[in-house]
């Protein structure tokens, strides 16, 4: 029996959790409410402290420290990436995941790696959570051979199969339909793989999200769905473009397992992939997060980012999933100040690297400008 945000799974501890998703979900209301009211955020932070801090004791300290390393390391490369997009040395459009790097690093460090994932456009991170290298992603944004679409995929295209990553995908929702896919084949072949299958909130209001989940459950598909919610699709907030505040349960017109998540607190997104990566692996079974965050920047390097107000974007940075990281961290006795400069310095030089990999590497030959091309 799945659980679900109302609670009609007859097992207790469930129903307990799903309760504290309901008070979650309202709390949040309350919060963003008129772009959030700062007291009410800080007391979240507060309180998220204590339970990141709990968390953080019962794992394994070199893990922690390679979460809190591809955090940094996608905060400093997505800012390099802005930098020398301005610069021009990065053609076509670029979407930035600054502000959303626990929700990658929280769900896919639980995989194990032959599972699969896939994306929207918005994948760098992604991509270097899932092995894919700084420079093979750096190349890949410069359109150069080194890339690891060889320079032919471009910033929404990220993919290697070596890593089961399957994309980088540039139709809003497009994915979706593909991950399921991908998970009724694993199952098929009895691969005993999981798929983690990213996308964004206005996803969501579209069909394709509707028929992909009714057939994962109606199948038992090992596969997590995991919205993203960053508040925005471009310039339309989620108010403006959707009826129902909370996206969870709409899994539960398919009486499909959910949970809602703070997307700024790592551990919290760890611990929901957790649960729902063994139910997928152990039980067959889907399940819907939806990961609340917010996005920094604006909706590609080219939004002039009119529709929100300083004080809204200044307000949802209060609450960064890295200076909440490292304060638990650091609370917890895990790492100090000296580790973090240390983890710092290893991801600014690790970018610097993937530029110069990107700068050196050639533009693809044009004996290569009909191969890998799929038209049908
Ligand atoms: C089917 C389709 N419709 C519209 C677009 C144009 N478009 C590109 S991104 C985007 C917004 C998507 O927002 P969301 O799903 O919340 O993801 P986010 O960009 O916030 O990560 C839209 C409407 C598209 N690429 N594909
Ligand atoms: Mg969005």
């Amino acid at each position: 029996m799945p659980q679900t945000a109302t609670g009609r799974t007859p097992v207790d501890s469930k129903k307990k959790a799903a309760e504290k998703n309901e008070k979650e979900i309202r709390t949040d209301a309350k919060q963003t409410k008129g772009g959030g009211d700062l007291e009410m955020i800080h007391a979240e932070y507060e309180k998220r402290r204590k339970s990141q801090v709990q968390a953080i004791k019962k794992t394994d300290k070199g893990l922690m420290r390679d979460m809190l390393y591809q955090m940094v390391l996608g905060r400093v490369f997505e800012e390099k990436c802005a930098e020398v997009y301005r610069m021009g040395k990065i053609g076509g459009f670029c979407h930035l995941y600054i502000g959303q790097e626990a929700i990658a690093v929280g769900s896919m460090m639980a995989l194990k790696p032959d599972d699969m994932v896939i994306t929207s456009y918005r994948d760098h991170v992604q991509a270097m959570v899932k092995g894919i290298t700084p420079g093979a992603v750096m190349a890949e944004l410069y359109g150069k051979a080194g890339g690891c679409v060889k320079g032919k995929g471009g910033s929404m295209h990220m993919f290697s199969k070596e890593h089961e990553f399957y994309g980088g995908h540039g139709i809003v929702g497009g994915q979706i339909g593909v991950g399921t896919g991908m998970a009724y084949a694993a199952k098929y072949k009895e691969s005993g793989q999981v798929t983690l299958c990213f996308f964004g909130e206005a996803a969501v209001n579209q069909g394709i999200f509707h028929e992909s989940l009714n057939m994962a459950q109606l199948w038992n598909l090992p596969i997590i769905y995991i919205c993203e919610n960053n508040r925005y699709g471009m310039g339309t907030s989620q108010e403006r473009a959707m009826s129902s505040r909370s996206i969870a349960r709409k899994a539960e017109a398919f009486e499909m397992a959910n949970e809602f998540v703070d997307g700024m607190d790592v551990m919290a997104v760890r611990e929901a992939a957790m649960r729902s990566i063994d139910r997928a692996r152990s039980e067959s079974q889907p399940t819907l997060l939806e990961v609340r965050a917010y996005r920094y920047m604006g909706h590609s390097m080219s939004d002039p980012g009119k529709y929100r107000t300083r004080e809204e974007i200044l307000k949802h940075q209060e609450r960064d999933p890295i200076v909440l990281f490292q304060n638990s961290l650091k609370d917890a006795k895990v790492l100090t100040e000296k580790d973090f400069e240390e983890i710092r310095q290893e991801a600014i030089k690790a970018t610097d690297a993937a530029i110069k990999f990107a700068e050196e590497s050639p533009f693809p030959d044009e004996s290569e400008l009909f191969t890998d091309v799929y038209a049908d």
